[in-house]
């Protein structure tokens, strides 16, 4: 891998580094608090940082706990497809909603909330799980002139994942971080997610790989 030196038009695209994604949190991703320190880091070599933040009301679709006799993890059919259904979990202006203590905040330009729609869930930071309706983010890519986008963050078969094709679905270059991701693992979704960002072009890379 040759190595990359972040620049104008590059975005650190930082993934749900949230309370209830680290161990402790109701969702919590194994190992999600370790990519915390080297995000830090990381954050300072790029001019264009955005975090997203899952955001959902109390009582969410995609919450087990809203449909009678659905256990975590079942997958219901909803009118936009197939939805994962997950413990409650990052409820807007709860302590778990809230960025891990350690995520060192003040370098994001911008943090975009999703998934504050009761009827729709929203894995992806560029459109919801209908992959149509947008969260604002393309557009700020856009203006800011940004050709690359570097993601990172949890959980990488979900949130990271869906963002990553969605960014190379609206015209970026797009690498993932694969040391600054953690994984849920839900019946092999890590390697699935895997290989369908690479046979969707997303490019694998180190953070060794940034310089
Ligand atoms: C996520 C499941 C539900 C994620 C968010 O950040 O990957 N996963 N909500
Ligand atoms: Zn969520």
């Amino acid at each position: 891998m040759t190595k990359i030196t972040p620049d104008v038009q590059d975005l650190l695209l930082v993934i749900d580094v949230q309370n209830d994604f680290c161990p402790g949190g109701s969702l919590a991703v194994p190992g999600g608090d370790e990519i915390v320190g080297p995000l830090n880091g990381l954050m300072q070599k790029f001019k264009t940082v955005v975090l997203t933040q899952d955001w959902h009301p109390a009582g969410h679709s995609s919450f087990a706990s809203s449909h009678d006799k659905l256990e975590p993890y079942s997958v219901v059919s909803m009118p936009y497809g197939a939805q994962t259904l997950w413990p409650d979990h990052c409820i807007q202006g709860s302590a778990g909603a809230d960025f891990h203590p350690n995520l060192d905040t003040s370098q994001a330009t911008l943090i975009v909330r999703k998934g504050y729609r009761r009827a729709i869930d929203s894995y992806s930071a560029y459109f919801e799980n209908d992959h149509m309706t947008p969260t604002g983010l393309a557009g700020y890519c856009q203006e800011m002139g940004i050709s690359r986008v570097f993601c990172a963050g949890l959980a990488l078969d979900f949130c990271v994942k869906f963002s990553a094709e969605d960014a190379v679905a609206c015209g970026f270059e797009t690498f993932l971080i694969k040391d600054l991701c953690r994984a849920i693992d839900l019946d092999g979704s890590r390697q699935a997610a895997i290989d369908s960002m690479a046979a969707k072009s997303v490019q694998p890379i180190e953070s060794d790989d940034l310089h």
